[in-house]
């Protein structure tokens, strides 16, 4: 198992789109290891292989308490959607910055699991925003990106100061 890098924005690298993965094997499983390792020590809610800048359409998602409710998809797909949720959001990619963006409030999945199951899954509340922000991902778009000119300007002026410190 090993903690990947995770890209931080505005890394040229998180605008890639994901392509969708055509064979489940031994290299899949390890990507999914070594996803779900980096989110847990991050620590964080959600994480998608666009972050760790591998390319293909996979995320991981573990919203409970116990930590103990991982949530790989392959190829996710959202077939259904309903409701509006606000639900603030953050972003590994993105650190210390929160912001609001609308979604929707419980959707249906179409995906695969590692081993190349077929299955469908009903998702509401952060679960579901978290999945729409992981997926948003694999399209390359970044939250903040739906966020007004002026913030993302702000946003950008934040990160660039806490990138000067950590020099
Ligand atoms: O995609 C990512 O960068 C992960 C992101 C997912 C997410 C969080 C909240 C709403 C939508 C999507 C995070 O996990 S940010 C960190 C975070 O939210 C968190 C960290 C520790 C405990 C609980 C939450
Ligand atoms: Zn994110």
């Amino acid at each position: 198992m090993a903690i990947l890098n995770i890209l931080r924005y505005p890394d040229a690298r998180l605008h890639k789109l994901a392509a969708p993965v055509t064979v489940f094997d031994a290299f899949l499983k390890a990507l999914v290891r070594d996803m779900a390792e980096t989110m847990y020590a991050a620590p964080g809610v959600g994480l998608s292989a666009s972050q760790v800048d591998v390319h293909k359409q996979v995320i991981v998602v573990d919203v409970s308490e116990r930590r103990d409710s991982l949530v790989a998809l392959v190829n996710p797909e959202i077939v259904e959607r309903w409701g509006v949720s606000d639900i603030e959001e953050g972003c590994l990619s993105v650190p210390g910055i929160y912001d609001t963006v609308e979604r929707a409030e419980r959707i249906r999945v179409r995906a695969y699991d590692p081993n190349g199951n077929a299955l469908t899954m009903e998702a509401q509340g952060l679960l579901s925003v978290c999945i729409q922000h992981e997926m948003d991902h694999l399209r390359g778009k970044v939250f903040v990106e739906y966020l007004s000119p002026l913030k993302q300007q702000r946003i950008r002026v934040k990160l660039a100061k806490q990138l000067r410190r950590s020099a």
